[in-house]
């Protein structure tokens, strides 16, 4: 389905073609089109298909500062749920962390990326902006030369823009990154021996926060979307397949790692999603190529432990938004050639926060009793020590952006 189509044919031009509509992608066009700068917005999949991926819940206060500023913040205002504080289980007991004391009143919200990526369409769609959805074939020209161009195929038609710049917001799959000569790229990567098995179900959370679990079993973690919406995590085999796992062996697993008040606490119910998603670290360096800027997980990803994935994409679209509309408002190119260090800056510091937030909570293969027990110590060192502490969830409520 094509929610607003967009009339191309050879011949039409935009100042920034946005491949991608995820909320990179959408949050950009936003940012912009607030700002008097013209896009057009490229996605492959149908906008059902986009609205249907269950994805991240936590959001930085960075990331409600930039929803606002695109005009799309009321309803997560309205029904997002602050969260003070998150809790730490492990050896059979649970230890809060209260984020808020611990970072001079910051909070996280806890409001799903469906409800972000709904409330941006909404606002395109209501500002009759143009977005192609099931653009097939979408390749990318020129943009090492001053006159990019972007094709795809709709409807088995081919058709062109020309551009200014080329945002690549197109995901970890996507065709930007894909595009960039490989001598260009410098690629850093780990892959994780597991994957993260998730729940969503219409049952009430386990606590009023989210609950991260070390347990000999493997991780777990209990988050919700909704007083009424739970969603949870199991760390799983790369073998594993969601066929295997019916709901009642999920809660049950669920049940087994969790501190003896969570497992009394756990309303189970039908799963209304499930899902297998592997983890890996993963960025690309630098995010610009000419008139090619890369932006969400086309350049970077991480895994979902420190919940850091969603707001390093928007911190990303906050640097490029500015740095674009510097460019055709003031004829300054300042902020696009900083864009890539400022970025990376940024994505580096949540590279290693995620990295050691699932290197703390999870068993890995080569995990033994030794290692298990200095993750505990590690953990107990954390929920004791305020100055550990602090460093945990000053990078867990987001670390400040650059001017
Ligand atoms: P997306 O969301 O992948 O969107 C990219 C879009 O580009 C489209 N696309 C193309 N379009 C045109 N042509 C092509 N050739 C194309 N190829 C791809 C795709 O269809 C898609 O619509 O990337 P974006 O916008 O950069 O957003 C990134 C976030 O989605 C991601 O980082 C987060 O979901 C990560 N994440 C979390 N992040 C957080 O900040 N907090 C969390 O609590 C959190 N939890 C999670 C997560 C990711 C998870 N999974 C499944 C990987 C929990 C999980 C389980
Ligand atoms: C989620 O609610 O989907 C979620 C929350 C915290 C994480 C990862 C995912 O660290």
């Amino acid at each position: 389905m094509q929610a607003s189509s967009f009339p191309s044919r050879t011949g039409a031009r935009t100042q920034v073609a946005i491949v991608g509509a995820g909320p990179a992608g959408l949050l950009l066009a936003q940012l912009l089109h607030r700002a008097g700068v013209a896009t057009v917005v490229l996605e492959q999949r149908s906008q059902e298909h986009v609205l249907g991926r269950i994805r991240a819940g936590i959001i930085e206060q960075v990331t409600q500062d930039l929803l606002d500023e695109a005009g799309v913040g009321q309803r997560m205002h309205r029904e997002g749920l602050v969260h003070h504080g998150i809790a730490l289980a492990f050896a059979g007991r649970r230890h809060r962390l209260d984020l808020h004391a611990l970072t001079g009143g910051r909070a996280v919200r806890v409001y799903g990326q469906t409800e972000i990526t709904r409330d941006l369409m909404a606002a395109r769609e209501a500002a009759g902006l143009p977005t192609v959805y099931e653009a097939a074939e979408v390749q990318l020209h020129g943009f090492d030369a001053p006159h990019p161009r972007v094709s795809w195929r709709e409807g088995g038609q081919l058709r062109e823009l020309a551009c200014d710049f080329i945002a690549g917001c197109d995901g970890f799959h996507g065709i930007s990154r894909a595009s960039v000569p490989p001598r260009a790229l410098a690629v850093f990567e780990r892959l994780y021996p597991f994957g993260w098995l998730g729940l969503l179900a219409d049952t009430p959370p386990v606590s009023d926060e989210l609950i991260y679990s070390n347990h000999a079993r493997g991780f777990a973690l209990c988050s919700m979307r909704s007083p009424t919406r739970s969603r949870h995590y199991l760390q799983c085999s790369l073998a594993d397949r969601v066929e295997r796992w019916s709901d009642d062996d999920f809660w049950d697993e669920l049940r087994r790692r969790l501190d003896p008040a969570a497992a009394e606490a756990l309303v189970t119910g039908p799963s209304l999603e499930k899902g297998i998603a592997p983890l890996r670290s993963f960025v690309v360096e630098p995010m610009r190529f000419g008139r090619l800027f890369l932006a969400g997980d086309a350049a970077h990803i991480v895994p979902p432990t420190g919940a850091k994935g969603l707001n390093l994409a928007a911190s990303d679209v906050r640097y490029l938004s500015r740095a674009l509309i510097e460019h055709y408002a003031e004829r300054s190119d300042a902020g696009l050639d900083a864009y890539s260090a400022r970025c990376l800056r940024r994505v580096w510091k949540a590279e290693r926060f995620s990295w050691h937030m699932t290197s703390l909570l999870h068993r890995f293969p080569d995990t033994d009793d030794f290692g298990h027990k200095l993750q505990e110590a590690e953990l107990d060192y954390l929920v004791h020590s305020r100055a550990a502490a602090t460093a945990l969830a000053e990078n867990y409520v987001g670390l400040p952006l650059e001017d």
